[in-house]
């Protein structure tokens, strides 16, 4: 009976931080082409990028039929080249979930052949996300010369 009780517990210690870092941790997930998912056609990805702000922590999902295409992250010079010959990774299982985990550019294409000539590529610009150090230091660079320019004022705000 105490092993249980002491199990619960532990389980709903795992509840509350699982709920904890899914809802404040995660972000936002991002469905790639929304309701026509990753499956080329008449889909400009550029666009649906482009109205999107990524963040470390979100969530990208790639949906399509697998055997028709894949997804493949590539380098810069692969994006532009439509090379998939070179992965840094390959998904292939209709359903691939990506989580962001860190700032920069992902690139991505379909490996299937002319897929991505046509347009079925994206890349994905994540930001460095603003953290407290940045302040801090950028505050500490800049307060004499912005204190001397009567811009002080602006650090409290
Ligand atoms: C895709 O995978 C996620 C989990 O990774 C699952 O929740 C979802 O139902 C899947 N969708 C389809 C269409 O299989
Ligand atoms: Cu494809």
């Amino acid at each position: 009976m105490v092993l249980a009780k002491e199990a619960m517990f532990l389980f709903s210690v795992m509840v509350v931080f699982g709920f904890f870092t899914t809802t404040v941790i995660s972000g936002t997930v991002y469905n790639v082409g929304d309701s026509a998912g990753w499956n080329g056609g008449n889909v400009d990805y550029h666009m649906w990028a482009s109205t999107k702000t990524f963040q470390v922590g979100d969530t990208l999902v790639f949906q399509y039929n697998q055997q028709l295409h894949n997804v493949v992250r590539v380098s810069l010079s692969d994006f532009h080249l439509c090379n998939a010959f070179n992965p840094i990774v390959t998904y292939s299982t209709g359903n691939d979930t990506i989580t962001i985990n860190g700032p920069g550019h992902f690139y991505y294409i379909c490996g299937f052949k002319g897929h991505c000539q046509a347009g079925q590529k994206v890349d994905i610009r994540v930001p460095k996300p603003y953290q407290l150090t940045d302040i801090r230091s950028a505050s500490a660079t800049k307060a004499p010369v912005e204190a001397s320019q009567g811009e002080k004022r602006d650090l409290t705000e």
